[in-house]
């Protein structure tokens, strides 16, 4: 069976974010299933504004699809399916803290920034993945050392960027050729299946105001169901968790 991605690698030494890089080039160079890799970022981006500091080491992707406005918050969701199962494959039992940050014994090991953009009259998804794989701690910023881990830290061992790249984006067709076949019930289960934060308390800081309650599961549209102390069902869309 063909793979939808990837399609095309196109490498880079240095860019200021893979994500940017790939929406320069989309419609031209950049097609459905391409992928921009680059051995450092010099402006890479986490959500809401935050920094994803890219030293050399990590591995920075964006993988470019195509689809329409309501799937990006699905696509941001499953974007961090393949990275926890290519950390397992090399020994580090990741989990994702829901939405989408991949975690090792509460620690950030990768993190996923999933952006739409209209472009030449087709709207665009590019998925941007970055992961801690050979990161030295001692390379990050003081400020997120002591939340952050990599793969080396945590084994030791020196992964192959490219080997783990091309098992991740094998992990990832499969989620995205589920996405797309509209198998959300399977996905929402295989997703908590990887997810720490079910059963967590939780809090979860949205645009409209905090939300607090035990997580119980996430539905097939990607929102995370809280219980309140009332023992009322919230569902959360998007917002920012921390364990309480
Ligand atoms: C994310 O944002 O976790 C999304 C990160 C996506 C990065 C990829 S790399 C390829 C592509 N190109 C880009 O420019 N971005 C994507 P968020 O959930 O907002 O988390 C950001 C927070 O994580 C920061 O405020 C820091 O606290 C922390 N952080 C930053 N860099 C980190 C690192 N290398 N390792 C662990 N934590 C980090």
């Amino acid at each position: 069976m063909d793979t939808l991605v990837p399609r095309e690698i196109l490498r880079f030494d240095a860019v200021e974010s893979t994500n940017d890089t790939a929406k320069e080039l989309l419609g031209e160079r950049a097609q459905e299933g391409t992928v921009i890799v680059a051995e450092r970022q010099v402006a890479g981006r986490g959500r809401h504004g935050r920094a994803w500091f890219s030293p050399p080491g990590g591995l920075y992707c964006s993988i470019v699809l195509k689809g329409d406005e309501k799937s990006v918050p699905l696509l941001n969701l499953v974007c961090g399916m393949p990275v926890v199962k290519a950390l397992r494959h090399w020994s580090v039992l990741a989990t994702l803290k829901w939405p989408n940050d991949v975690v090792f014994r509460n620690r950030k090991i990768g993190g996923v920034l999933c952006e739409g953009v209209y472009r030449h009259d087709a709207f665009w998804v590019v998925a941007g993945i970055g992961v801690n794989t050979n990161v030295p701690l001692d390379r990050l910023p003081e400020e997120v050392r002591v939340t952050a881990t990599s793969l080396k830290a945590e084994t030791g061992i020196e992964v192959s960027n490219d080997e783990f790249l091309e098992y991740m984006l094998r992990e990832f067709d499969k989620v995205y050729r589920a996405t797309r076949s509209g198998a959300r019930n399977v996905l929402a289960r295989d997703y908590m299946a990887l997810c720490s934060t079910i059963r967590q308390k939780v809090e979860v800081a949205t645009a409209k105001g905090k939300v607090r309650g035990t997580a119980v599961e996430v539905t097939p549209a990607g929102a995370l169901v809280l219980m309140d102390e009332a023992g009322t069902r919230v569902e959360v869309a998007e917002g920012t968790l921390s364990l309480l």
